[in-house]
């Protein structure tokens, strides 16, 4: 990686800088400490994530399923390698490939899967589908359409922490096509001017839909950008769960620490295409592109592989977890299927029509905010 203006020396510990060579990140202070139990947790939420959207594929294709589908298989590494550091005051916003960050914040696949069936016991009552799950009682606010649009709502979480004196961070996933709409290059310099505590994460998958990052990015080293807004950043790799937390560690330590903003980018690589309805996806990259990270970099296959080196799992022990959480995918489906759609009495509620109304609040602009 080339050398950098701003790059982050922010270490709690004297682990390494991005660029450097570590041998082993599950050495490094912050995955040192992992118990056994911690570490077939992380293994499980991402094999969780992975059944459950093999399930929900499945599920589209049998016609249960409507709007998008947008998979994260691939990239499991990054939402439960990150979201395993959060702490009472972190938050977290996404976009819409939304469902692994869901999962590892601890949203049920019932809760998750019947809202893709467009089910009232869905987490948005069926009323969101696939982009737009939400759990604000784990702090987690979402699944957005729009790209970008997420970023500004993630310095507005950040900035609430401030504002109320809580020690935390948000962290505020975006793809590499993100960095490109104006919403995320107003939202750096705001966060870098009013010193707010968010994590920018970038989860680099090569593709903005169809587009490659060299067709879409001036500049492919995304990170950089943060120089141009006196904002601190790093780079790393996401197929390795222990480095996905390495380097999530520092930046989201100095947000809460310092009260300052953090990019991270981390390259990861998504195998479905863009979404279900994708089917060219063979056509914008290579067979071999994918089947070379499949391979080489399945977050599943080298967390397995460094559990069973450690003696923290053994081939049984990651079959029973295998077949654990497949079963519980399964079951998902089946109470997604069997759940209610929304009583037509209840069409009109949770989708702003208070808004539009005139309520005491909404008269005031106070809706959304205690008086
Ligand atoms: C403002 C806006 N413009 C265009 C779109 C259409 N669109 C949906 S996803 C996407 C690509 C985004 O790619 P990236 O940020 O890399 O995220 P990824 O899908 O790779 O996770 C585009 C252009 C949109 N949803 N919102
Ligand atoms: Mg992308």
């Amino acid at each position: 990686m080339s050398a950098a203006k701003k790059k982050s020396n922010a270490t709690a510990t004297k682990a390494p800088s991005a660029g450097d060579a570590i041998d082993d990140f599950q050495q490094t202070p912050i995955n040192a400490g992992l118990s056994r139990e911690d570490k077939c947790k992380l293994y499980r939420t991402i094999l969780g994530i992975r059944r459950f959207e093999e399930r929900s594929l499945q599920a589209y294709n049998q016609g249960k399923i409507g709007g998008f589908l947008h998979l994260y298989i691939g990239q499991e590494a990054v939402a439960a390698g990150v979201v395993s550091l959060m702490e009472e005051n972190d938050h977290i916003i996404t976009a819409y490939r939304d469902h692994g960050h869901a999962l590892a914040v601890g949203m049920s696949m019932n809760e998750c899967m019947a809202e893709m069936f467009g089910k009232h016991t869905g987490c948005s009552k069926g009323k969101g589908g696939s982009m737009h799950f939400f759990a604000p009682e784990k702090n987690y606010w979402g699944g957005h359409g729009i790209v970008a649009g997420q970023t500004p709502l993630g310095a507005g979480l950040a900035f609430a922490l401030k504002y109320k004196g809580l020690k935390g961070c948000c962290i505020c996933f975006l793809g590499d096509g993100a960095v490109n709409q104006g919403s995320f290059m107003e939202t750096l310099n705001l966060v870098s001017l009013w010193g707010i505590p968010v994590v920018f994460v970038i989860e680099n998958n090569g593709y903005s839909m169809g587009t490659s990052l060299a067709r879409s990015s001036a500049e492919e080293n995304l990170a950089h950008r943060a120089d141009g807004f006196d904002i601190e950043w790093d780079v790393c790799e996401g197929h390795d769960v222990f480095e996905v937390r390495e380097y999530a560690n520092r930046a989201m330590s100095r947000a809460r620490e310092e009260m300052k903003p953090f990019l991270l980018e981390i390259r990861t690589y998504r195998y479905r295409g863009h979404s279900v309805a994708d089917a060219n996806h063979e056509k914008y990259r290579t067979k071999e592109e994918i089947e070379e990270y499949k391979k080489n970099k399945d977050p599943i296959n080298v967390l397995k592989e460094q559990l069973v080196a450690d003696g923290s799992l053994t081939e049984e022990s990651a079959s029973k977890i295998n077949l654990e959480v497949k079963t519980e995918a399964d079951a998902a489906a089946k109470f997604a299927e069997q759940s209610p759609v929304a009583p037509r009495s209840e069409i009109q509620t949770d989708v702003y029509w208070e808004v539009d109304n005139d309520t005491n609040n909404s008269l005031k602009g106070t809706y959304f905010f205690n008086d």
